[in-house]
């Protein structure tokens, strides 16, 4: 096990990586922003280094002096956190050359995973269901068209190197079709440095649902069952939960061992999630792999009670995972409402500021994961979350009530958060009914 970590990463899974350590007796490196210089967490780290001005491009983006803290504060590994640096094949072969453990997937296999056309080829491979679509790469417009005249109208057009919903294009017939395409491929070469595109029937009203993968470096991979995180506004999750509700069972499994053979196929080692989407009559269809620890992680962790930080830190050191997948049982509903420093009222616009006083709430089944205080000044620099809300009980109805009773007591002065809207969605019928498509808040709330 490593004595020494670098965490490559800010605020609340900065925080987050840094106790898991501590737990396990791995002392930390951490390094911070001018706009975070003095942020408390930082205290808990062994030693800490300034890596730049506050913009993320000239501080938590720096390779070079990501690189040069990991050799001056001497850590044999870095883990990357989400975001950030997170999915950077380059970064990834970088410590590589350096002799540092990158906490994480190997570069090969970030990099087959980060296409998505050659996910997609893979996840054919290994027999998971895909979107009816393009058989690779589409070309020419001649070739859209034809795909789309099979596989019938509408479509969506997909950037290979997009992922999260950037880079995506409905497509109703030939028409839009045509100049969409030359679009999508465009706005891809700009925003990746990749034009290349591919074409999936577009399914409409889907959830999202995604599952939870841990895979060690030989050979061994085990699901966490499933999360749901259709509750979402323009490709921001806003509240997730495991498990799915109103998912029949046959489907979980066979989504959960579906996504089990993806993770084989792909030779993946890490914490690693596969993304489905499930059309309205729960038939599912890969749409990603995401090769880094998910914002959404704890969820899984209260229903498995499996520390997937830990988990990482000890596949990336080498150890075979400690357990079975028949150990793996999901117990109870477990919800995440994520906290963000956004005014619900205005458009959901960032929020940043002092937060003059908060008050956590806390009591059986709650747990808050966030590294702001009392007197902390939220930079405007960075994501808008800071906090994750997360309640754990043996079912949903009673997750719910927990989670109302914790937004209620949850007191933040000083900015406006994201709070007041979860207890809206949370006493929705329709949520509570369970099941939600990601087009569920946008319907209901913003037309
Ligand atoms: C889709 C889709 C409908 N049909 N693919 C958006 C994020 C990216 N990970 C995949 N996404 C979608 N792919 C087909 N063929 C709808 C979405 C989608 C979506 C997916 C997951 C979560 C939220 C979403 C919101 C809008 C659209």
């Amino acid at each position: 096990m490593y004595k020494r970590i670098l965490v490559a990463n800010r605020g609340e899974i900065a925080l987050r990586v840094i106790r898991a350590c501590r737990e396990m007796g791995i002392e930390t490196v951490a390094i911070f922003s001018e706009a975070d210089r003095g942020s408390a967490y930082l205290d808990l780290a062994d030693e800490s280094y300034c890596v730049g001005s506050a913009k993320s491009s000239q501080s938590y983006l720096k390779i070079d002096r990501v690189i040069s803290v990991a050799e001056v504060g001497n850590v044999e590994a870095i883990h990357p956190g989400y975001g950030f640096l997170a999915e950077n094949v380059h970064f990834n072969e970088i410590c590589r050359s350096c002799k540092i453990d990158f906490i994480g997937p190997t570069p090969d296999a970030m990099s087959l995973l980060g296409d998505k056309n050659q996910a997609r080829k893979l996840a054919r491979d290994a027999k998971v269901p895909v979107v009816p679509g393009s058989e690779g790469l589409v070309d020419t417009e001649s070739q859209a068209v034809q795909v789309a005249e099979e596989i019938g109208y509408p479509v969506l057009i997909k950037a290979t190197a997009g992922g999260g919903g950037k880079g995506m294009r409905v497509a109703a017939n030939n028409l839009v079709l045509k100049s969409a395409f030359q679009a999508a491929k465009a706005e891809a070469e700009a925003a990746f440095g990749n034009a290349g595109v591919y074409l999936e029937k577009f399914i409409e009203r889907p959830r999202h649902v995604e599952v939870q993968i841990l895979a060690d470096q030989h050979g061994n991979v085990v699901h966490l069952w499933e999360r749901d995180c259709s509750t979402q506004r323009r490709h921001q999750k806003l509240i997730e939960e495991s498990p799915a509700p109103n998912l029949p069972d046959h489907i979980r499994q066979d989504m959960c061992k579906a996504a089990v053979r993806l993770i084989k196929k792909a030779n993946y080692s890490n914490a690693g999630t596969v993304e489905f989407i499930l059309d309205q009559e729960n038939r599912f269809y890969f749409i990603e792999v995401n090769a880094r620890i998910q914002v959404e992680h704890p969820v899984s962790e209260m229903v498995t009670g499996i520390d997937l930080i830990k988990s990482q830190i000890a596949i990336a050191s080498g150890e075979k995972l400690s357990v079975k997948q028949s150990q793996i049982q999901a117990n109870g509903t477990a919800i995440e409402c994520r906290i963000n420093a956004e005014n619900p009222d205005k458009n959901f616009q960032p929020n940043p500021g002092r937060i003059e006083q908060i008050i956590s709430p806390g009591g059986f089944g709650v747990r808050l994961d966030t590294h702001v205080h009392a007197g902390y000044m939220v930079p405007p620099y960075y994501d808008s979350m800071i906090a994750k809300l997360i309640v754990h009980q043996p079912s949903r109805s009673e997750a719910i009530g927990t989670m109302l009773r914790a937004l209620e007591e949850l007191g933040i002065v000083g900015i406006s958060t994201t709070a007041s809207f979860h207890q809206k969605v949370l006493s929705h019928p329709d949520f509570v009914e369970g099941g939600v498509d990601t087009g569920f808040v946008e319907r209901t709330w913003m037309s």
